[in-house]
């Protein structure tokens, strides 16, 4: 393949070509390079980054192949204020999303890019969500001037020549426009246009607003693809769990932004645990597309083939799989280093910093060293736990849907949905903490159903419905749980220790799965009583456990009375059997408030 081109000759490549040459028309680039992923293209890129300042060499005897960039310290994380989902109908995309109307975006934004790629190269980045020979992945192309983005896509996407090659065959991808502009908070947009399945996003160099196979494509305008086509794009890690016996059951998990994902999905079982013979593997650990399959079972692939990490916080204790595979071959973006030249974040508890995420001496009083939302890019086969399985075209069968929050206080520690329906509700009603992963307050809560408010492409109310019609005949679903591992006590501090303690969670999810560990009925769901849970060798302060599992049933009143009114605000497009669902929950509490004297289940 000719890479220095304005096009590439196949007649099965029309469509592309022209939209490379209109958008190289109204761009203005000096030059236009086809990506065909190869190591020598990414040594190419990698040199003129590295001679032009946007990357940094770290420290190659400690850390072979390691890079580090700076964004522009204003273009650090998502702006979900500036990230629109632009249909013919505002109804269409609902009251979730920052809606404009297409041609008014169209013409907002190719304003912005005229000219915008002079004295730039042109990149084609043709990529591949998901193995590259499974039915269930989509391909898509992203045109940037970034040669950061390329660096990053190369390692997130299967990206270049057998993309192309895919796209040559269906003859259909996703159209994604990205230009780092100025780099102006002023001037910047992430806009979706879903009936045209394209992508535009001007302004911003940094993560899920340029890397636009991850958010934009595999959550915003897959989730509009998957409702039409009978399937279902989350926002969701998924690890397989493998028992003693050497039965693995997999699992897909929905987090809002930065509440563990990346953790959860690479494991370190308790010693108990290991010496036991349990085994975690990671698939993915943010993104999941679930196909049904011919035994009616929900079938997924992670449509990525990388992590794109939140770096503070990562260390031996906390996430060793992951600690260990960014120590080669990985572009850090923002965090702060060493003297002598090592990456560091805060809750790394090796090295000291000396230059903070800006380049500046560190100096504790400008804040942290890294920036909260840091990141590291890195291959997912590099993880230690990454399962063979990842590369499956068929994917993998999903025995349970996890949904968690950052819930403080109320939500137990675990329960299970009664059937699918009852599921569904508990994935709308998900509430969690915001956290640094997206501008704006930290700390607050707000609902976030299926973890999907920055990323559904549509509106919430058809969604819940889309998720409800897989309630048929023939169908045999996953089982559907809640889980909480930020419920704090009376002094402020985390009743669960998390991390790897949460394979105990785990095997009980995956017990309820297949009929071996026992629960309790109460009106909120199905809970386990604590000699349920398998807590040898736990360190929990006294009286935790039970603090974990009871039901506050006063309190239960009110969040269900608020869930209510959140429903209500997507007005008619709420399924009827999602009010049913939660009517029914409210009625059973007010039954079991007028039974108990002080409204609370005890474990
Ligand atoms: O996209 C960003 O810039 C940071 S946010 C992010 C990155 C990787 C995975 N998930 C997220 C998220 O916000 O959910
Ligand atoms: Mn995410």
């Amino acid at each position: 393949m000719s890479q220095h081109t304005s096009s590439i000759t196949s007649s099965r490549l029309e469509a592309l070509n022209h939209w490379v040459a209109a958008v190289a028309h109204l761009t203005r680039p000096d030059h236009i390079h086809w990506c065909d992923g190869s190591e020598a293209e990414a040594a190419a890129l990698r040199a003129q980054m590295l001679a032009d300042g946007t990357l940094l060499e770290l420290n190659q005897q400690t850390h072979p192949g390691c890079y580090l960039h700076r964004s522009t310290p204003s273009d650090v994380a998502r702006v979900e204020h500036l990230t629109l989902v632009c249909t013919r109908e505002r109804d269409d995309a609902g009251p979730n999303t920052h809606w404009l109307a297409p041609d008014e975006a169209h013409a907002k934004i190719d304003a912005l890019f005229d000219g915008c790629m002079r004295g730039r190269t042109l990149y084609v980045i043709p990529y591949c969500m998901g193995p590259i020979d499974s039915p269930l992945s989509r391909c898509g192309v992203e045109i940037t001037d970034s040669p950061y983005v390329v660096a990053n896509m190369r390692i997130m996407t299967r990206m270049g020549a057998p993309a192309l090659a895919r796209i040559e065959r269906e003859g259909t991808f996703v159209k994604g426009l990205h230009s780092i502009g100025e780099l102006d908070p002023e001037r910047r947009f992430i806009m979706h246009f879903p009936e045209e399945l394209t992508i535009k996003s001007y302004g911003s160099g940094y993560g899920g607003t340029a890397l636009l196979g991850k958010k934009c494509h595999a959550l915003r305008i897959a989730s509009w693809q998957a409702r039409q086509e009978g399937w279902l794009a989350e926002h969701m890690l998924i690890v397989g769990v493998e028992d003693p016996r050497g039965n693995i059951h997999y699992i897909a998990a929905a987090f809002p932004s930065a509440c563990g994902k990346t953790n959860l999905s690479m494991l370190i079982p308790p010693e108990g645990y290991r010496h036991a013979g349990w085994k975690v593997w990671t698939i993915g650990d943010d993104i999941c597309w679930m196909h049904p399959g011919p035994d009616g079972r929900l079938y997924a692939i992670n449509p990525e083939a990388g992590f794109f990490g939140v770096a503070p916080g990562t260390d031996h204790g906390t996430n060793p799989n992951a600690l260990a595979s960014i120590q080669h071959d990985t572009i850090y973006t923002n965090v702060a280093v060493t003297a002598d030249n090592q990456p560091w974040w805060e809750g790394l508890h090796e090295g000291t910093p000396v230059t903070d995420w800006r380049g500046r001496p560190y100096d504790s009083a400008h804040g942290p060293a890294a920036h909260p939302n840091s990141r590291f890019t890195v291959a997912a086969r590099q993880a230690p736990s990454w399962s063979p399985m990842a590369e499956h075209p068929q994917g993998v069968p999903i025995s349970a849907i996890v949904f968690g929050g950052r819930r403080p206080s109320l939500v137990p520690l675990v329960f299970q949905a009664r059937d699918w329906a009852h599921g569904v509700l508990v994935g709308a009603a998900m509430g969690s903490e915001t956290t640094a992963a997206a501008t704006g307050a930290v700390g607050v809560l707000r609902r976030d159903s299926m973890a999907m408010k920055p990323f559904c492409g549509y509106n919430y109310g058809d969604y819940f419905a889309h998720w409800l019609s897989f309630d048929r005949p023939g169908m045999k679903l996953p089982q559907m749980f809640h889980v909480n591992w930020f419920r704090k006590g009376a002094g402020g501090k985390f009743l669960w220790p998390g991390f790897g303690e949460n394979l105990r969670v785990l095997e009980w999810i995956i017990g309820r799965c297949t009929g071996a560990a026992g629960a309790q009925d109460t009106p909120i769901g199905l809970l386990p009583r604590a000699s349920d849970l398998h807590s040898e060798g736990l360190a929990l302060r006294e009286g935790a456990l039970d603090e974990l599992l009871a039901v506050d049933l006063d309190g239960w009143a009110s969040e269900v009375s608020d869930i209510g009114q959140y429903l209500d605000s997507f007005g008619t497009h709420t399924p009827a059997r999602l009010h049913a669902e939660r009517e029914r929950i409210a009625a059973a509490i007010e039954r079991a408030r007028g039974a108990l004297p002080h409204a609370k289940v005890a474990s």
